[in-house]
């Protein structure tokens, strides 16, 4: 059949058969999701063995809560984020820090503390190495922000966020962090490690079929957020990480891999309060 007529008909089933008040939003979006599957379904010439594979893919997918890493994977979600970067260079918005992928793993009502945090319970002190980070928040006239919500979460060494992993305390990694009177933030933590999808996932086993890993490289993850202001969503990736460019969630961007520097001195430790590294 032309995609003519299959939009006929799709018109004639959802649109012109319709008897009740629509949603024209839901109905416009709907006609247009399922004439383009229908076109696919003519096109690729896809069998109904196939076609119902993938509805129990997608079911499985679903009851696993993977959906919300599916879209990171197939670049979905990325893509929201090129169309909102573009959005914003229409409107005369565009610099700043860039914004990248939320990712599904943040979990709002973390504890929140003025200036600066610790973000790691300590479970994982004898491995990690510890990780400090600073910064300011500034305006969009390049003011610097106080009062402003930092939020915080990252993965701990085995590349899991607490809540998602029952073996973490709540809200380990997790912290809101309001800048200082100089719209500063700080905060202590461990390196964390890249995350990995679940190897038996729905997730994964599609990716094996598109012969793609479902790695990411260690990163940080960012809320940004001030009354008046619109929210930044972030990441940082940790620099000399082997996925550092090869994210399977593709959120790795210039701008985001900012500089480390490595203390090892132990009297420079000792002696350095890298709590107040200001100068
Ligand atoms: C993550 O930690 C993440 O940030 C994203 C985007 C997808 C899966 C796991
Ligand atoms: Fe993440």
């Amino acid at each position: 059949m032309n995609h003519k007529d299959i939009d006929q008909l799709v018109q004639s089933w959802i649109v012109d058969s319709a008897t009740r008040p629509a949603n024209p939003r839901v109905r416009q979006v709907v006609v247009r999701l399922v004439g383009d599957l229908c076109k696919a379904i003519e096109d690729l010439d896809i069998q109904p063995s196939e076609f119902w594979k993938g509805l129990e893919y997608l079911s499985a997918a679903g009851a696993a809560n993977e959906l919300g890493l599916l879209a990171p994977g197939l670049g979905l979600e990325r893509f929201l984020d090129i169309r909102a970067d573009e959005a914003e260079a229409r409107a005369g918005l565009a610099g700043g820090t860039p914004r990248t992928i939320e990712g599904p793993l943040y979990v709002a009502g973390a504890p929140e503390s003025n200036g600066f945090a610790r973000l790691d319970d300590g479970t994982e002190s004898a491995e990690a190495e510890v990780l400090f980070m600073q910064g300011t928040v500034y305006d969009r006239q390049g003011k610097p922000l106080p009062g402003a919500k930092v939020e915080v979460w990252h993965a701990n060494l085995m590349g899991n966020y607490s809540f998602f992993d029952q073996t973490q305390s709540h809200f380990n990694l997790r912290r809101t962090i309001v800048t200082d009177a100089e719209g500063r933030y700080q905060f202590r933590s461990i390196m964390p490690k890249g995350y990995g999808c679940p190897p038996d996932g729905s997730t994964q086993r599609l990716l094996d079929q598109l012969g793609r890993h479902g790695q990411r490289p260690a990163h940080i993850h960012f809320f940004v957020s001030a009354d008046g202001h619109r929210k930044l969503t972030t990441q940082i990736n940790i620099d000399g990480d082997e996925y550092l460019w090869d994210d399977f969630a593709f959120a790795s961007r210039e701008g985001l891999v900012p500089a480390l520097s490595k203390v090892t001195d132990a009297a420079a430790i000792a002696n350095k309060d890298l709590r107040q590294p200001y100068s």
